[in-house]
């Protein structure tokens, strides 16, 4: 079964819904609509990773998300974290969130002792550089082999750290441009044999708009259905997206097509 993790960011930045959702209450109601569409958990941002993004401080992450991450999870929504800071992940957690989504597969040297602790879920993703520099080199020799082996020595180091549950993340647009994120989704079954699940995020990305002729990310819906199927048919178990009916429905003839007969 494919899970949908929807994407909720209370951010007034991100690069597609930044600015909906910045009132506690509209993020809370925006969550559970996609919970209800039928999202497995909503994973909730409050620091924009867009490229060039301005960095956000544990202090004002932390009223962006735990009043949301409160509120969801009072109401029966899983929850995870979209934060690399091992403080928000931690007061996230105590709030009931049950998975920590790090786009820096453990930048912060806490997280993984953090994870382990509450016995989180833990996605790990490969990204070079950092938000504000990421996309100044995007050559590789080989992407596939080199976002391989980073994820192999992060979930070597989360699982000794006691973490038993993780995802790896290809990371698609994080210092990647068009041509390497293809190559990942092309390859995307290489990275079964690092043994634990896979985690894609390529909902409305910018390789999406420029494949599509689509420069505005308020039209790549149908783009970014056809990665999000092109992720499962590389073996992804989970899929990160900003639209969940329409993924969903998506998922509904595509696995029933490409199943056992
Ligand atoms: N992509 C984004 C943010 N977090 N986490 C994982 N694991 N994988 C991803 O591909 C991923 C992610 C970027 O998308 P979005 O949250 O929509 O935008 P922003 O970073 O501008 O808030």
């Amino acid at each position: 079964m494919i899970r949908i993790a929807a994407i909720l960011n209370v951010t007034p930045d991100s690069f597609f819904d930044g600015g909906r959702s910045l009132a506690r209450d509209a993020a809370i109601q925006r969550g559970l609509a996609l919970r209800a569409e039928g999202a497995d958990w909503v994973d909730v941002g409050g620091e924009s990773t867009r490229p060039g993004a301005a960095p956000v401080s544990v202090e004002e992450e932390l009223q962006r998300v735990l009043p949301v991450v409160r509120g969801l999870v009072a109401a029966g929504c899983p929850v995870s974290v979209d934060t690399s800071k091992a403080s928000v992940a931690e007061a996230a957690l105590e709030a009931g969130a049950e998975v920590i989504n790090d786009v820096t597969a453990l930048g912060d040297p806490r997280m993984a002792t953090v994870a382990a602790r509450y016995g989180a879920g833990l996605v790990l993703m490969h990204m070079r550089g950092t938000p504000a520099t990421m996309q100044q080199n995007t050559r590789y020799s080989d992407v596939v082999s080199e976002v391989r082996q980073h994820l192999a020595e992060r979930i070597d180091r989360a699982r000794g750290a006691g973490v038993s549950r993780i995802w790896a993340d290809p990371g698609l647009g994080f210092g990647k441009g068009t041509p390497e994120n293809l190559a990942l989704l092309r390859r995307l079954g290489e990275l079964r044999s690092l043994g634990v699940p896979l985690y894609v995020g390529a909902s409305r990305k910018r390789f999406v708009g420029e494949l599509s002729g689509c420069p505005d990310p308020a039209d790549r819906l149908l783009g970014s259905l056809g990665a999000a199927a092109a992720a499962v048919a590389g073996g992804a178990e989970v899929l990160r997206v900003h639209d969940v009916a329409a993924t969903r429905q998506l998922l509904a003839v595509f696995t029933a097509a490409m199943g056992p007969s």
